[in-house]
């Protein structure tokens, strides 16, 4: 299997993973991992969900082999840092230390081959809700399904005191519109602690929505997830940055990709 073509970057991020979690798409991840190499590769935090873990135990068979790549690649000299993130913070307690020939940190910066320096971190420090009262973010993964119950029994009572139906819909909608002004407050909030330390980047995941995009002289990146939108942040030979999308397997999407081909042997045929 040694054959399959891969992609050749200088460094990959990936974070929020979460595996032990069915949303986790294990099949694309281990597609990406399969087809990509690196000399870096930084897990930015949210890999294994041990909040998801102590409540149900779901661990599939894929879970393990993206482990055991991870590892793997490890062993054949990538340079695998893990930042853990609130999803697996009781691997924060190994900060500094190495577990095989991962390295496990806090944050870390990242010279780029063009000689920028990122600021790389998993993020959840500048969310306000984890930070100030960690019982509302665990009561938050919970909250919607509650919300429907509680609007049933809520509109049933109200119906019995003749009143009208009050909207759940309205009400979620009001949510979102807070939830993107949370998602701008979070960027801006990332990118100025790197202007902060007097870096040119930050490079960060947690809110699962993948960027790349200047905030006032900062270069602020988020390389999504792989629960929802499968995308990776790549650094090319050049140390030009890219989000790079795995919402199809490589075979399908190989032909898009060609012209970040730079292998071995770029003469070489490739055949599935
Ligand atoms: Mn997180």
């Amino acid at each position: 299997m040694g054959d399959e073509p891969r992609l050749k970057f200088r460094s990959i991020w990936i974070s929020d993973l979460h595996l032990g979690t069915a949303g986790c798409q294990a099949d694309y991840l281990l597609d990406f991992l399969k087809h990509t190499d690196a000399e870096h590769l930084y897990l930015v935090g949210d890999i294994i969900d041990g909040w998801a873990l102590k409540r149900s135990w779901y661990w599939h068979q894929r879970h393990n082999d993206v482990i055991q790549k991870i590892l793997r690649k490890a062993r054949k000299g990538c340079k695998v840092t893990f930042i853990p993130g609130n999803h697996d913070e009781a691997a924060r307690q190994f900060l500094g230390l190495m577990f095989g020939e991962i390295r496990i940190e806090d944050e870390i910066v990242h010279t780029t081959a063009d000689g920028r320096r990122f600021l790389v971190l998993h993020g959840d420090r500048f969310d306000g809700v984890v930070q100030c009262a960690k019982w509302l973010a665990v009561v938050g993964d919970r909250l919607y399904g509650i919300t429907l119950k509680l609007n049933q029994w809520f509109n049933q009572l109200r119906a019995r005191m003749g009143l009208g139906y009050w909207s759940l819909s309205q009400y979620l909608k009001h949510k979102v519109k807070s939830a993107v002004n949370f998602v701008s407050d979070f960027e801006e909030a990332v990118a100025a602690e790197a202007r902060q330390r007097g870096l040119d980047g930050v490079i960060c995941g947690h809110i699962h929505k993948a960027e790349l995009r200047e905030i006032d002289g900062i270069l602020y990146c988020n390389d999504g997830d792989w629960v929802e939108s499968l995308t990776a942040l790549v650094e090319l030979p050049s140390g030009e940055l890219r989000i790079l999308g795995w919402q199809k397997t490589f075979a399908e999407q190989q032909q898009e990709l060609q012209h970040l081909m730079m292998i071995d042997n770029p003469t070489k045929e490739y055949v599935q």
